[in-house]
């Protein structure tokens, strides 16, 4: 082995053990509704050296990347035998997506990526692309991972190489290591992204959060995140959609918003996280929001936040693409804490720390978006009043 291989295998075995076993710490103070953590919890440089390297000194004396990371986020989350579980879009050099299990003893940090990548079957037709998957415990018994897979236009004109169709790609499993696909699902939209399975039976049915799209980019004439109902998951197919949280002029879901995680039950309704995105002069801009509905009604949304629940913030707001916060993870462990997995500007992995009764407070008690200047106006003074009155 040569002297420059040696020391280069040294320094990067040192600055990976480093990085993956610092402990994190939560901000001090927070907004009261969730608590960030103060370092990504996964990162291009959390991958395992031995997936980057050739680590033999006669074919790589240089000891170069071979396999180059350049980043991991929007994850699925579960919680197996103890272990707060994260499957990770992990996306190389090359733009390809691929998933991975990345696995933590407390859930905010010391995440380490299983050895192998997820070896995920495809379908006849073969996947460009496949990302953000949202992984579901059933309660028919099997563990659901459902993503978006994505494949060149079969109609894209001579020369277009960029049109793309979104579909929802669907596996299951019983401990994420090995993955049986299923047919993809079959909508009436000619796009989708975003497609979240409910953990529970409706009707006797398997019901889906979907959103309906137009194009690969636009949601167009999808209003919103959708909601419908299929038979089986061997061959899933939802013949209608409803549409349950609209996308709607001047909020922070106006272009177009979709499902993160499953939602949670709790005992006022069933807790959604979701994201929106707004147009801006810099571009589109990500963020999360949150949102509750009926028991026994999944379409009807009972109480809804106004604004953002989380934005991408400082370093957050800097990656690959800037000003994104997005989820498709978070766990609710027995006592009632809840972590919350996002991605920022799709680059690297976060944990913010909530509890179910705080959430609750939040989406039951903040008031919700009045669509008019004049309306936020009238909420501030109200509050500013009340202030007054316990301050005197
Ligand atoms: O780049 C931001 C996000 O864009 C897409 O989300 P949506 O379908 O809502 O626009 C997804 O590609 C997502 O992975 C990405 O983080």
């Amino acid at each position: 082995m040569n002297a420059l291989f040696q020391e280069r295998l040294a320094q990067l075995q040192q600055n990976y053990e480093a990085l993956i076993t610092r402990e994190n710490e939560p901000e001090k103070l927070g907004n009261g509704i969730y608590k960030r953590y103060q370092y990504p919890i996964l990162t291009a440089q959390h991958t395992p050296i031995f997936w980057r390297y050739d680590l033999n000194p006669e074919t790589n004396p240089f000891l170069m990347e071979r396999f180059g990371i350049n980043a991991t986020f929007n994850s699925g989350a579960i919680k197996l035998d103890d272990k707060y579980l994260l499957v990770v879009r992990v996306e190389g050099l090359d733009r390809k997506s691929f998933f991975a299990v990345a696995e933590s003893p407390n859930g905010v940090d010391n995440f380490k990526f299983w050895d192998f990548p997820i070896t995920m079957p495809e379908t006849e037709n073969p996947d460009g692309n496949v990302y953000d998957m949202r992984v579901v415990q059933h309660e028919d018994g099997w563990i659901y991972g459902l993503f978006c897979t994505e494949r060149k236009d079969p109609n894209a004109k001579i020369g277009d190489e960029s049109s793309a169709v979104a579909q929802c790609g669907i596996a299951r499993t019983r401990d994420l290591k090995t993955w049986e696909r299923l047919p993809d699902l079959i909508t009436p939209s000619p796009q989708q992204r975003n497609v979240v399975l409910h953990p529970e039976f409706v009707n006797g049915k398997y019901a889906f959060y979907t959103r309906p799209q137009d194009g690969f980019i636009e949601a167009g004439t999808g209003g919103g995140i959708g909601f419908g109902y299929a038979d089986s998951m061997e061959n899933a197919v939802i013949e209608k959609e409803f549409i349950v949280d609209e996308k709607r002029y001047h909020t922070v879901y106006e272009v177009k918003n979709g499902q993160g995680p499953a939602p949670i039950k709790t005992e006022k309704g069933w807790l959604h996280l979701a994201h929106g995105v707004r147009n801006t002069a810099a571009g589109l801009r990500y963020v999360l929001y949150v949102f509750l509905t009926d028991l026994k009604d999944l379409t009807k949304v009972i109480h809804k936040p106004g604004g953002y629940f989380i934005a991408p913030e400082g370093e957050e707001r800097v990656g690959d693409v800037s000003n994104v916060a997005f989820a498709n993870g978070w766990i609710a462990d027995e006592d009632g804490k809840v972590f919350i997995y996002y991605a920022s500007s799709d680059t690297r992995m976060h944990v913010a720390i909530s509890t179910i009764e705080q959430l609750l407070d939040y989406v039951i008690n903040t008031p919700e978006d009045g669509f008019r200047s004049a309306a936020s106006v009238e909420t501030l003074t109200k509050l500013i009043e009340s202030n007054q009155a316990v301050l005197i």
